[in-house]
């Protein structure tokens, strides 16, 4: 766990670590400091109380909450600080998720939640964006985040390249 985390993953069971793994990697990848909570808005309400009242004060500076269900947490948590909260909806079996995303998003105004999406691709641009967030008063974060999209796009050429030699052998069989 990191002495001076800038970024707090925070999810409302032990269910969610799958969905939190994937946002923990984009974190090491990206090089930033972070630690790892479990609270929940409605079974330990007063840890999130403690938890997002006192992150501004600890030099934490983005909260994501990834919670499903009668997903609360992230909303919970944007009422106790000012910092800039994510929320990541978890699927769920019954809904499939979308009890989890409208949750997290339907906030009342002057108390926002910013959300990215479901799944892998949420939790992965959940840490993404935190790292967007910390790269406005951070260069080296800016330049990792540029590298980030450098391996992206060399990804999406390497693709290209194979689908068009799928192709050409295809068309000459
Ligand atoms: C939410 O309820 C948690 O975030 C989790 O996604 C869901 C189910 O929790 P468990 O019953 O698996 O602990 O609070």
């Amino acid at each position: 766990m990191a002495e001076n985390p800038k970024v707090i993953v925070a999810m409302g069971s032990e269910s969610d670590l799958p969905v939190a793994q994937t946002t923990v990697e984009e974190l090491e990848r990206l090089e930033i400091q972070f630690e790892v909570r479990v609270v929940s808005a409605h079974r330990s309400p007063d840890a999130v109380v403690e938890m997002a009242g006192s992150a501004e004060g600890r030099g934490v500076q983005v909260i994501i909450a990834i919670a499903g269900g009668a997903a609360h947490l992230a909303g919970a948590i944007a009422a106790h600080t000012a910092l800039p909260v994510i929320g990541v909806p978890a699927a769920t079996q019954r809904m499939g998720g979308l009890d989890s995303l409208f949750s997290t998003v339907q906030m009342p105004g002057g108390v926002p939640v910013a959300c990215v999406g479901l799944g892998r691709s949420g939790a992965q641009n959940a840490a993404v964006l935190a790292a967007q967030i910390l790269a406005v008063g951070d260069p080296d974060i800016r330049s990792r985040l540029g590298a980030l999209k450098a391996r992206l796009e060399s990804h999406v050429t390497a693709q290209d390249a194979k689908v068009r030699q799928w192709l050409l052998e295809r068309t000459q069989a």
